[in-house]
């Protein structure tokens, strides 16, 4: 199968890949496949691409196309690795009835969880700095390459949809569903929200380990996984980082009672994320950012249980009950953040 593989790669890049490979897998994305593909001293990232999560593939294609063209025009100071292109000038590879797409690798270090406030802060200044860069692109030309993908409304009510399909839940689940429709309220905030904020061209996949330090730690090399760029809002960006960066534990930990917000890290990455922007944001996307933590953990949770009611098909899952732990484990850390609502406000209105 690897040999089949191998010839069929070089086929496909010819300009890159010429002698003997070795490929070993890569990394902790839940979507795509990612390995490392070694040749001799050179190395890529070669990814199985799952094309049952991105329908529309040609959409990436598009938005990448235009972003590209941004960053020709105006540089970043850390790299945006996209697919290199087949011999047929195609960002996608069909391999036996696969599809693959290669990227050059990028040396350095993935954090699933930051040692030191300092990272923290880097990794929001560089998300920040991001969203400035990406703020003279109009959102509107960017095509949604998973439909309304962050639409917290939709997954609730897809969440509520399914339980209800459903004869009757065991008393985990149902204890956890009950959790998740007592945030009502955070729903009607987010829609409020919706009303009044600028649509940008955001990442919408800022988890810490979608960017890459240098092996040092000292500095953002790159920021990878740019499949969702498309239109979305400050708050998802800065809220999936404080989901990400801000927790005790990371989103596969079982350890339910020790699952909590770390407060110092949520107001070292608001400070970073206002420094990377530049104060490039109106008043009400500010404000905004101060529930951008809750709105991107429950709809992670929302997601979770809905998978783990549908029987796991869409997160990659290592054991069955993965998705109604990793569900279990982001209402731990939603709650634990609303505790900390007004220490968070105060905390904003002296930046
Ligand atoms: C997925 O592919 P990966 O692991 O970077 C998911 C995100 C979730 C995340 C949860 C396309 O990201 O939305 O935040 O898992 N991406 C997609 O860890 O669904
Ligand atoms: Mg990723």
């Amino acid at each position: 199968m690897f040999d089949a593989l191998a010839t069929a790669l070089k086929q496909a890049y010819p300009q890159f890949i010429d002698a003997p490979l070795t490929l070993s897998p890569f990394g902790e994305g839940l979507i795509h496949e990612t390995l490392l593909l070694r040749q001799s001293d050179n190395k890529w990232i070669l990814q199985g691409f799952n094309a049952s999560v991105f329908r529309f593939p040609e959409r990436i294609a598009h938005n990448l196309h235009l972003l590209s063209k941004h960053l020709n025009q105006s540089p970043l100071p850390f790299e945006l690795p996209l697919p290199l292109l087949t011999r047929e000038g195609k960002g996608l590879a069909a391999i036996e009835g696969k599809q693959y797409r290669l990227f050059d690798f990028v040396q350095g270090t993935t954090l699933q969880q930051v040692q030191q406030p300092a990272q923290a802060r880097m990794a929001a200044q560089a998300y920040g700095k991001f969203a400035a860069w990406a703020s003279p692109l109009p959102a509107a030309a960017f095509e949604e390459t998973i439909p309304n993908f962050h639409r917290l409304d939709l997954r609730y009510a897809r969440l509520k949809e399914v339980a209800q399909d459903l004869p009757s839940l065991p008393e985990e689940e149902q204890g956890l569903l009950e959790g998740y429709l007592a945030q009502q309220p955070l729903i009607d905030y987010y829609l409020k929200q919706l009303a009044q904020l600028p649509l940008r061209v955001m990442h919408n996949d800022t988890k810490i380990n979608n960017l890459i330090f240098a092996p040092s730690l000292e500095k953002v090399e790159a920021l990878v996984d740019l499949d969702t760029l498309m239109g979305g809002y400050l708050m998802y960006d800065f809220g999936d980082l404080v989901r990400t960066v801000a927790c005790s534990l990371p989103e596969t930990s079982t350890e339910w009672n020790q699952i909590q917000v770390i407060p110092e890290l949520v107001e070292e990455l608001l400070s970073g994320y206002l420094e990377g922007l530049e104060g490039a944001l109106s008043a009400e996307e500010k404000d905004s950012l101060l529930f951008g933590g809750e709105i991107m953990t429950l709809i992670m949770g929302l997601r979770f249980l809905t998978d783990h009611l549908e029987g796991n098909v869409y997160y990659r899952v290592t054991y069955p009950l993965q998705n109604l732990h990793r569900a279990k484990n982001q209402l731990a850390l939603l709650q634990s953040q609303q505790a900390y609502r007004t220490r968070f406000a105060q905390f904003a209105a002296q930046l």
